[in-house]
């Protein structure tokens, strides 16, 4: 699968068409991956998420990417981890296969996703990437509009981990 690539850094500097940002229900505030867009995109864009009116968890919305480099940004509310038995990773799942369906339905054509949900939220990285990077690839799957998903992650540990899994993917034809 060459739609689909890890890589480590800053999401918020990625020249792509779209990146995801791993929110809240309010699309507002925050830290993390929210905050960091918010710093570069301008004043243009915090109108544009108050516009929004939030999002239930799970949901995905869509803005213009303002003073970014990303022409959009698709906004997510990931779940806040209670301990795995509170629909976690359904909503977790349904996360990633919102934001790739708006994706498509805006002829976007290319992607970033940050590790959504494991950082202030903290979900496990071991069982998030597993649900990311099956979501991704089931989806890509049927979507050849779809030309290229890159998972973009700020530090080491995550990033190795999605790399073994997707090699682990690729070498065992798991999906
Ligand atoms: N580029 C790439 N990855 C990043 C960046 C960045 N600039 N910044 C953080 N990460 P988080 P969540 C990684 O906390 O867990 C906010 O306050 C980070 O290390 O951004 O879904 C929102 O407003 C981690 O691996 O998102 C919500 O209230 C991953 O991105 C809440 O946090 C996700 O971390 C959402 O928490």
């Amino acid at each position: 699968m060459d739609r689909i690539s890890i890589s480590k850094g800053d999401i918020v500097r990625m020249k792509i068409e779209a990146i995801v940002n791993a929110s809240n229900t309010s699309l507002l505030g925050g830290g993390g991956v929210a905050s960091s867009i918010q710093k570069y995109a301008g004043d243009e864009y915090m109108q544009a998420c108050i516009a929004l009116g939030g999002c239930n968890t799970g949901e995905a919305k869509i803005t213009p990417g303002f003073k970014l480099n990303a022409k959009y940004v698709i906004h997510t509310a990931g779940p806040i981890w209670r301990g795995g038995n509170k629909g976690e990773p359904e909503l977790l799942k349904n996360c990633y296969d919102n934001c790739l369906d708006l994706a498509v339905k805006n002829h976007i054509k290319s992607i970033a996703f940050p590790s959504i949900s494991t950082g202030v939220y903290r979900y496990p990285v071991e069982l998030a990437i597993k649900i990311a990077l099956k979501e991704i690839i089931t989806f890509l799957k049927v979507h050849p509009e779809l030309e290229k998903v890159v998972i973009v992650c700020n530090d080491e540990r995550t990033t190795r981990l999605y790399k073994n899994y997707l090699k682990k993917i690729e070498t065992q034809n798991l999906f």
